[in-house]
Formats: C-alpha cells, structure tokens, sequence
C-alpha cells in the first residue's frame, strides 16, 4: 500500500488553513500526542476535579471545567478571574505538564506566534448537549499574546464571530487533534461552541475536551 502527501491512513486530515487574520487552524497538529495529553488530563482532574462553575448571574455553566499551570481561570458569583490556588481546596492549581506547554508554543510558533509561553490552562469538559454560547476572552491583561485550543475526543461546531457580538458567525467543524491558534486581529473576536452531538469517541467515549492556553499576566 501507498500513501501519498495527502493521503493518510486513518482518513482524518492535517494542514493548516487560515480562518482570518490571526486565527489558524492546524489540522490534527494533536492527534500523535493525545494519548499523552489524556494521561496528563486524568493525573490533573484526579487532584482538581472538574466542575460546574457558577456564572455571576447564578448559573451553572454548560462545560465542567479544571485548570492546570500557575493561573486557573474561576468564575463565582463575584466575577470571572485568574486565581492561583483552586477555590475548592485552596491548594495550587497541578502543573501544566511539559508536554501541555510543548504543543501549545509549538502550535503558536507554527501559527506565526513564535515564544508563546503560556501561565493557563483551562480545561472544559463537554458531554452530548453541552454548549458554550458567545464571548469574549478578555479576562487577560496582555492581548499580545494569542490563545491555543486543542480539540479532543468528540467532534464540535465552532462560532467564530466578529469584533462585536452582533456580528456574523462563521462556523467551524473542529475534531479530535484539531488545534486552533487565535491572535493578533482576532484575539477579541468572539466565539462559542453549539451543543455537542449524541456520539461515542473511540479514546475518548461521550465526551469532549478542549484545552485553551493563555498567557493571563
Ligand atoms: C476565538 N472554549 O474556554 S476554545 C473558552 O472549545 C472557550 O472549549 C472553547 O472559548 C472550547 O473560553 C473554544 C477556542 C477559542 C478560544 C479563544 C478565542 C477561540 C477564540 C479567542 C478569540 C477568538
Ligand atoms: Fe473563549
């Protein structure tokens, strides 16, 4: 059997593709490490568990979410922040693990971010039916700095919007070992996740897990 340059034998594509200026699509850039990656995500969740933060307005939010690295972003009835400890037990949030911090300066370098560094890592947990409806990420002081997301286990349709929150949305199709890379003009833009498909994943079962990576000092 033969497999050419863009051939590869489990079907699913590589490559990157220019979403707008600033945000990059690498296609399955993850997908040889995430057996990896989900080793480290049960090491982090076995000692921060994942859980349904409240929004200030008293919801629950749709995600379960855990953090690892020197800044965890929380949200309470007092607001969205970067904390260093987890309000659940006051200890530290786990290390982000040297391979976490590899593929995202990798991906940003690839992406045309060269030294991406990032302090956070806020890991969301979506089950069939959860969603996260439009924002902004604009709890970070430095908008210099781009974001990573890295896509595992069940597939999701992502919103890319505009500068305002009226603005149009594209939609994204984003599988497991999918890693996008936001900066420079569409830093601000807003964006969300529809509600994830009924499915099973073969690593992964009924769930998805994206890590998002972010310099928040
Ligand atoms: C586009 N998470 O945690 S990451 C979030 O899949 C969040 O869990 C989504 O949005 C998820 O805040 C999407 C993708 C993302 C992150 C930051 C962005 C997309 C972005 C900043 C600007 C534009
Ligand atoms: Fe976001």
């Amino acid at each position: 059997m033969t497999l050419d340059l863009f051939e590869t034998d489990d079907a699913s594509s590589t490559g990157r593709e220019a979403l707008a200026p600033g945000a990059v699509v690498l296609r399955g850039f993850a997908r040889a490490s995430a057996v990896l990656l989900l080793a480290e995500i049960e090491r982090i969740a076995a000692r921060a568990p994942f859980r349904h933060m409240l929004t200030p307005g008293g919801q629950q939010m749709s995600a379960a979410m855990t953090n690892c690295g020197p800044l965890g972003w929380v949200s309470d009835r007092r607001g969205y922040r970067y904390e260093p400890a987890d309000p659940q037990n006051g200890h530290p949030w786990p290390s982000m693990p040297e391979s976490f911090r590899r593929l995202a300066h990798d991906a940003a370098a690839a992406a045309g971010f060269p030294g991406f560094a990032p302090d956070a890592c806020l890991i969301n947990r979506y089950e069939p039916g959860t969603r996260m409806s439009l924002h902004q990420d604009r709890d970070e002081p430095d908008l210099t700095a781009p974001i990573v997301s890295v896509s595992l286990g069940l597939p999701a349709t992502f919103l890319f919007g505009g500068l305002n929150r009226g603005d149009a949305s594209d939609r994204i199709a984003l599988v497991h070992g999918d890693v996008v890379v936001w900066g420079g003009p569409s830093r601000l833009r807003f964006h969300g996740i529809l509600p994830v498909q009924e499915g099973t994943h073969s690593l992964l079962g009924r769930q998805r897990i994206n890590l998002t990576f972010r310099k928040a000092t």
